[in-house]
């Protein structure tokens, strides 16, 4: 990555589970991962929800209130830390649908799958911040009716913002792949989109890493802190 000059460039990083497993959250499809214990098929598609939605309300309920007993690690605080830098410049593009990135101090931050702190409601289509169960049928704070789902895309359903990220790929000068295994799309195709440099950092290879330039291998919470410092040349710490 030599001769690059962080002032003069955009990046867009896409993250996945894998940059929130250090922080105690599990991933999808690694050993004890999510899918372990349950098939996505039967918690993670309109159809699962249709057949029997207090199963799928308590999976998401489950992951909302583990929100509250996690934190955000370093690889998090790095990121935010290159959006002191780099402002507008930077783009954090997650498939995460926790907060850990946003509570780590980034703002540049566009969830395509959507955030368990947040419900919809079906009958007046308005999303609202929230942070309690929705098993029991709560009441739409604005429409009161009891139609509030988790403001989760499931498979079968269209990611979130997909304009504003094909764009942000298109416009970059590099793009970066942490913590995701490659498999679920659109998201696995996003290395195809841009023309900008592609370096993955991920703790196995991914199955997409061949399409990436530089694809290196470790826990996000070291790789992450590292390369930000290598980008930024400062050589400074990027850990708080
Ligand atoms: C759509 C929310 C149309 C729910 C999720 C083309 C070909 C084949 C199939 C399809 C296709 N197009 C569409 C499909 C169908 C489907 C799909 O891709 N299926 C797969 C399984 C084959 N896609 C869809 O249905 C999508 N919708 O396509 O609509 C469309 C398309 C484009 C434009 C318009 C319309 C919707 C997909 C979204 C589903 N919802 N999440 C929830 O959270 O419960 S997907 C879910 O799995 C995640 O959000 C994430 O996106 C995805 C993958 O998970 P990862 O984050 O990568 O986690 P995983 O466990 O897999 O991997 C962890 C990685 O981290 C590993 O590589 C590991 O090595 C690494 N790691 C672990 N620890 C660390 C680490 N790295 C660093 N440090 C560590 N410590």
């Amino acid at each position: 990555m030599v001769g690059w000059y962080y002032w003069d460039m955009r990046v867009v990083v896409l993250t996945g589970a894998g940059i929130s497993a250090e922080s105690g959250l599990s991933t999808f499809r690694d050993s004890d991962g999510l899918w372990e214990g349950h098939d996505p098929m039967q918690v993670a598609t309109p159809e699962a929800y249709a057949d029997d939605p207090s199963l799928v309300q308590r999976f998401y309920d489950d992951r909302r209130a583990a929100l509250s007993r996690v934190g955000p690690n370093a690889a998090h605080h790095a990121l935010a830390r290159l959006e002191e830098v780099l402002g507008e410049d930077l783009l954090v593009v997650t498939q995460n649908v926790d907060d850990l990135h946003e509570r780590a101090g980034s703002q540049q931050v566009h969830h395509i799958h959507g955030r368990l702190r947040s419900a919809w409601c079906t009958t007046c289509d308005v999303r609202h911040d929230w942070d309690r169960p929705l098993v029991d049928g709560p009441p739409c704070p604005g429409c009161g009716a009891s139609t509030l789902r988790p403001d989760i895309v499931w498979f079968g359903e269209i990611p979130y913002g997909m304009d504003l990220v094909e764009r942000a790929l298109w416009d970059c000068d590099l793009f970066v792949s942490i913590g995701t295994s490659g498999v679920v799309y659109p998201a696995a195709a996003f290395v195809h989109q841009t023309r900008g440099a592609t370096l993955e950092l991920n703790l196995a290879p991914s199955a997409g890493a061949s399409h990436f330039a530089e694809s290196r291998q470790g826990p996000a919470t070291r790789l992450v802190p590292a390369w930000v410092t290598e980008l930024l040349g400062d050589g400074s710490p990027t850990s708080p």
